[in-house]
């Protein structure tokens, strides 16, 4: 049975970037399956049992999906040296939860918005990416006119975020926590980190106490990626089991287990379900087993919180 870590993600997905320095914070090795920012996703969707988003992390036969899930587990099997480093570990991962919907939804939102108007003739940006970043978020590819307003409006946004996190830094401190590296540093860098890679070049809005600060966070590296191919992560969970799975306590209106469901984000990336039998779900997460050709029976771990979970009528 194995249990090596196989990290599905591409270099310049952010959220996979935000797992990425967990994993290096952490000293970890894992195998690195690269796979396209762009549907269709043949080797990575029998996996997931149809979530389409970047990045999951595999162990055999389990399947964890979103940043939120698959760093809870990685703290779970590997504590030390914990991402939670401050005298209450317990109110810092609360404090941090909710510090990370404002760095996951909004900032996310707003760097990569201006950064995609303001640098729209970046590499990066080809027809084939545009149309599909417009189909998962449920919008028509904006035309040049558009762009130049939304950027303004974007940058407007930015501003106070960015005045936010140099005001954090401004007594000098190595990190957000202070002199350790915690979660919080990981989440805050991510959707800064991104507008360099979309424009292919220093991102010039970022001030010097923000970048000297993003210089510190990098240099704790990534750990040790060895590359693994999509056919050899298929073959693991092929030849895997999935674990036990964690005791349930459901609330009320949610499906049975056992039960047909659908597990989709809430947020966008909605046309892409999970799809199969319900088999745990508590407050915090919940997951799914499915099973198919390619990876035999696969359970996919979800949070609860951003994913809604539906019976489906068989
Ligand atoms: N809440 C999710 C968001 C994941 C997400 O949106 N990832 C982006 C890449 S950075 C994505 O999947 N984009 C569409 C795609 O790659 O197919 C998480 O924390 O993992």
């Amino acid at each position: 049975m194995s249990s090596e870590l196989i990290l599905h993600h591409y270099d310049f997905s952010n959220y996979s970037e935000k797992v990425r320095l967990v994993l290096g914070l952490k000293g970890l090795t894992w195998r690195s399956v690269e796979i396209p920012p762009t549907l269709p996703k043949p080797d990575y969707i029998p996996l997931t049992g149809g979530y389409r988003r970047a990045p999951a992390l595999q162990i055999g036969a389990d399947v964890f999906c979103d940043t939120a899930r698959i760093i809870e587990e990685l703290e779970r099997r590997f504590p030390d040296p914990t991402l939670y480093p401050g005298p209450d570990p317990v109110a810092q991962r609360a404090f941090i939860a909710g510090l990370e919907r404002w760095t996951d939804a909004t900032l996310t939102r707003n760097t990569i918005n201006y950064i995609s108007c303001e640098h729209a003739d970046a590499d990066r940006f080809t027809p084939e990416f545009l149309t599909d970043r417009a189909a998962l978020l449920g919008k028509p590819e904006p035309g040049l006119a558009h762009r130049k307003a939304a950027a303004a409006k974007n940058l407007a946004q930015l501003r106070p975020q960015l005045h936010w996190i140099s005001d954090i830094l401004h007594d000098g401190r190595t990190y957000i926590y202070g002199e350790s590296m915690s979660l919080a540093d990981c989440v805050i860098y991510h959707p800064l980190w991104v507008m360099d890679q979309l424009a292919g070049e220093r991102t010039t809005i970022i001030p010097d106490v923000i970048r000297e600060w993003m210089e510190r966070v990098a240099a704790h590296g990534h750990g040790s990626p060895i590359s693994m191919t999509a056919h050899e992560a298929l073959n693991v969970a092929a030849s895997s089991d999935p674990l036990p799975v964690l005791p349930s306590q459901a609330l009320a209106g949610d499906p049975a287990l056992g039960e047909t469901v659908s597990i989709t984000p809430t947020d966008y990336g909605r046309a892409n379900p999970s799809l199969g039998t319900l088999v745990s779900i508590d407050v915090q997460r919940m997951a799914l087993q499915h099973r198919n050709a390619l990876t035999k029976r696969v359970t996919v771990h979800f949070p609860r919180f951003g994913y809604s979970v539906r019976k489906r009528e068989e």
